[in-house]
């Protein structure tokens, strides 16, 4: 969570943004295709980018962090993301993992784990996703947490969670009182060291293949009570405020994929001659190009308004962030698709970058909520939420 008042000056955030494009054009863009082949997660760019300082952006300086704001954040991940989107999820994914702590943690919880994390010596990961709770996050999650003596035990699966495999600790949601529905789970701190956790299959991919998914098993996992986030029955709250602030920095990878595409098929369309011109010259392409550059800056001006309103906590933040994810991620899948098309067969091939691109767009309409799941926030906002007649509630 990125302080009010962010510690970074202007001049300061456009240093260092210019440190990030020349890490990312020195160091990223040329791994980008092997990482993406390879599928193994980019240790030494994880390494890069915490010696950078990248990892510490979002975080308060008295944990750590750079105390950045959050607009630097989602432009150095859009920065990133243009490259290699499996890359700048290092960064996205250490605020998502983090901000269960930042937001629900005591002081003590906070300076025990967050500077390990603003300095990349330990990777974090969020784990709320199950193989039947998915966009029903509250009314179906089954891992639960049962309090003995000074200890939780924690018994389930969870899916789909993203640097579980290499993640030092991970925020675990889990039922402690099956009656009371949302207001029945609660988050735990998890060490990957305590007893009864395992990381399980990892997920073979479309895209993002760099960034490893996998599933975490908690058999009888014993977890100390003082790692318990907030109260019993906090958890589902502290859940969704976490992916008010961390559904942005996934618009701004799906901005920054978007953007790296536009740019790749522009300057190709500038160059690829057909019918004795540029095929940009001529209004099929060059339209086509029009409505990507449109689209992208639309994008971008929802990511960059709601990061504002990050940084201010502003109160209609849940509906911001779903708006900019919707917005982001549909752009990141049209406008990759379109670069595929104005490269014809070439944008088919591996050889060039807008196919990966192409297939890592997709997550950005899946993950940290879908599509539909942003929509129903939104809609909410405009029309309330449905509630059962009777008894009010259908949990
Ligand atoms: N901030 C704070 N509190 C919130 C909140 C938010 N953004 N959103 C909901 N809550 C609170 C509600 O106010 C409610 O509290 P009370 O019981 O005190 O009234 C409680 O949480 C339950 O909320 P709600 O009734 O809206 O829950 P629903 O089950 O109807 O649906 C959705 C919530 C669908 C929005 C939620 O489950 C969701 O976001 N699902 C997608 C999950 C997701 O993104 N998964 C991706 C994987 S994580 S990388």
């Amino acid at each position: 969570m990125a302080v009010a008042s962010s510690h970074v000056s202007s001049d300061e955030e456009a240093m260092i943004l210019e440190l990030v494009r020349d890490l990312v054009r020195e160091k990223v863009a040329p791994r980008a295709a092997e990482i993406d082949e390879k599928g193994e997660f980019p240790f030494d760019l994880k390494e890069l980018f915490a010696q950078s300082d990248l990892l510490g952006i979002p975080f308060p300086a008295e944990y750590g962090g750079l105390g950045g704001s959050f607009v630097t954040y989602v432009k150095v991940v859009e920065e990133i993301a243009k490259a290699c989107a499996a890359s700048s999820l290092i960064v996205a994914v250490q605020e998502l993992g983090a901000l269960p702590i930042l937001i629900g943690g005591t002081e003590e919880q906070k300076q025990s784990y967050i500077p390990r994390l603003a300095s990349g010596e330990w990777i974090a990961a969020y784990a709320l996703t199950e193989a039947g709770s998915g966009s029903d996050a509250a009314g179906s999650m089954r891992t639960r947490a049962e309090r003995k003596g000074d200890k939780y035990v924690l018994n389930g699966t969870k899916i789909w969670i993203t640097h579980g495999s290499v993640a030092d600790v991970v925020c675990v949601f889990a039922v402690t009182d099956s009656s009371k529905g949302a207001n029945g789970i609660s988050a735990f701190i998890v060490e990957k060291t305590f007893p009864g956790f395992q990381v399980g299959k990892k997920e073979k991919k479309m895209g993002i293949r760099g960034s490893p998914t996998v599933e975490l098993n908690f058999e009888n996992c014993e977890v100390p009570a003082d790692n318990l986030l907030g109260n019993e029955g906090a958890g589902f709250k502290i859940a969704m405020k976490v992916l008010d602030k961390s559904r942005p920095g996934i618009a701004a990878q799906a901005l920054g994929i978007a953007a790296g595409a536009l740019d790749y098929a522009a300057n190709y369309a500038k160059e690829r001659m057909a019918f004795g011109k540029p095929i940009g010259q001529q209004q099929g392409v060059g339209f086509m190009l029009a409505d990507m550059k449109t689209e992208v800056e639309a994008a971008r001006l929802l990511v960059y308004e709601c990061a504002r309103k990050c940084d201010e906590d502003a109160p209609d933040l849940s509906l911001w962030a779903a708006m900019c994810k919707l917005k982001a991620g549909d752009v990141a899948m049209s406008v990759t698709t379109d670069a595929v098309q104005v490269l014809g067969g070439f944008g088919y091939s591996a050889e060039y970058p807008v196919e990966r691109m192409m297939r890592d767009a997709k997550i950005t309409q899946i993950y940290e909520g879908t599509q539909q799941i942003q929509r129903l926030v939104i809609s909410r906002t405009l029309v309330g939420k449905w509630t059962p007649p009777g008894n009010g509630s259908r949990k």
